[in-house]
């Protein structure tokens, strides 16, 4: 593997340990231990676990003008201690950022401190259940499935074989995957990965990332005590917005709309996607992430399968300057072998 993190560090197998050096607490005497040492188990702050990779492209399927769905979005310790990712709620945005190619788009209300979502998936936990060590990776794929073999989705009538994908991803070791048990698409479910909680999903059958990356990412830490019914019922997202055509103008209610707004606080990363020409605005706010990854600067571009963002290291480092312009690149899936 071309990374040189351990990425499938399968976390749900182990005990949550605690790195010797964490157990001695600050002391007057001992004033060269970091405060934050102490602050076991660790839950992680912002810009501590960012979001290193998503790969929403997938991998061209031979001889054809699509793609498999082997797609996953890989979460990176990037703190010098142990970080624990129960908890981290993955959350995908509500404000459309793109114009179509006619010169169409919505324009929304200025929101100051927070993400507008409407699907959320949690990665589960007590709290101690996920460690991260420093460097190591989550991956969390849309379906821990080896995509090179062939499958049988669905059932009865429905039954149907999907060939397998020499060129694409074996996703069958991720750390999660997003299961959508649902009456019109089948989802495989991996006995052996464990799901993310669902606290809310738009699509009527299965969760998938935006194959041409017109879509924002972020993930937030949630509070004790927080659950999906709590946000839905306190922190819907109220207003008008409006979309723009010509001389056409239509306004919209928010409030009609599955729209929560996560506070600020609790975003630990945020990562707008877009494309060149379909670029209008960011979904994320500049305060998160004052730029946006791309894999192709032409919006559908088949040139972007087989592509995926990552963040690119510098000085040994993964970028993070909250702006993903900058901090990304266009590179090869991590994952690929
Ligand atoms: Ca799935
Ligand atoms: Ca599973
Ligand atoms: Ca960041």
């Amino acid at each position: 593997m071309a990374c040189n993190k351990p990425v499938y560090d399968d976390n749900t197998e182990k005990k949550p340990e605690e790195p010797e050096e964490n157990t001695d607490p600050a002391t007057p005497e001992n004033p060269e231990t970091p405060e934050e040492k102490t602050d076991i188990p660790a839950a992680p702050k912002a810009g501590e676990l960012v979001i290193e990779e998503i790969y929403y492209s997938g991998t061209l399927i031979p001889g054809a003008e699509n793609a498999s769905d082997d797609q996953y979005i890989k979460l990176t310790n990037v703190s010098d201690h142990t970080v624990y990712a129960d908890r981290v709620l993955f959350v995908m945005n509500y404000i459309m950022g793109d114009k179509t190619d006619v010169g169409a788009y919505y324009e929304y209300p200025e929101l100051e401190d927070g993400l507008a979502v409407n699907d959320m998936y949690l990665i589960p936990g007590k709290g101690t259940d996920h460690a991260v060590k420093p460097g190591e990776s989550v991956v969390l794929a849309l379906a821990a499935l080896d995509y090179k073999e062939s499958r049988t989705e669905g059932e009865g009538e429905d039954e149907k074989t999907v060939e397998g994908n020499p060129d694409a991803l074996d996703l069958s070791g991720a750390d999660f995957e997003f299961y959508d048990e649902n009456d019109y698409y089948p989802d495989t479910d991996n006995p052996d990965v464990e799901n993310l909680e669902i606290w809310f999903k738009s699509s009527f059958t299965i969760t998938t990332l935006h194959h041409s990356g017109l879509q924002s990412y972020a993930i937030v830490l949630v509070p004790e005590g927080e659950t999906a019914q709590k946000i839905m019922a306190e922190r819907h997202w109220t207003g008008t917005y409006y979309f723009h055509f010509d001389e056409y103008n239509f306004d919209y209610a928010i409030d009609d709309d599955d729209v929560w707004v996560i506070p600020g606080e609790w975003v630990l990363d945020a990562v707008n996607c877009s494309a060149e020409d379909s670029y209008f605005r960011n979904p994320w706010g500049a305060a998160f992430d004052a730029g946006y990854a791309w894999t192709v600067k032409v919006y559908n571009d088949i040139a972007h399968f087989g592509k995926s963002v990552r963040r690119k290291v510098i000085d040994g480092k993964l970028a993070d300057t909250n702006n993903s312009t900058n901090d990304f690149e266009a590179s090869v899936p991590s994952l690929k072998k």
